[in-house]
């Protein structure tokens, strides 16, 4: 079952760009820049497309070039096999949006 909370270092292990949310609940982010507004916004309406269609949805923010992500399963309340296939989708995206970090 996907909807059950997994432990954040193991998770981590296989996502070398994410990091364990520093407060006050288990969830892990990703920061990510990309050269301009049209780079960032390019790829968070990539990432809405998949998000929606897995019916899991990333809490982000975004300012010009930087887009900040956190993911976590609300459901469940903890990390979970739905955030590490986002993640991993996250990644491919930012990386043919050509993130900088
Ligand atoms: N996204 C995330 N990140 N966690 C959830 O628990 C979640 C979700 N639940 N998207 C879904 C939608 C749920 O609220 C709906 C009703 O299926």
């Amino acid at each position: 079952m996907a909807n059950v909370p997994i432990d954040i270092a193991e998770a981590l292990s296989g996502l070398p760009f994410w990091r364990a949310h520093d407060g006050d609940r288990p969830a892990i982010t990703r920061s990510l820049r990309f050269n301009d507004f049209n780079a960032a916004f390019g790829f968070m309406s990539r990432v809405a497309l998949m998000a929606d269609r897995m019916d899991h949805h990333p809490e982000w923010s975004n300012v010009y070039d930087r887009v900040e992500v956190l993911l976590t399963t609300h459901d469940a309340g903890g990390v979970t096999a739905l955030d590490v296939k986002l993640a991993r989708l996250i990644d491919e995206a930012a990386a043919s949006t050509g993130a900088k970090a």
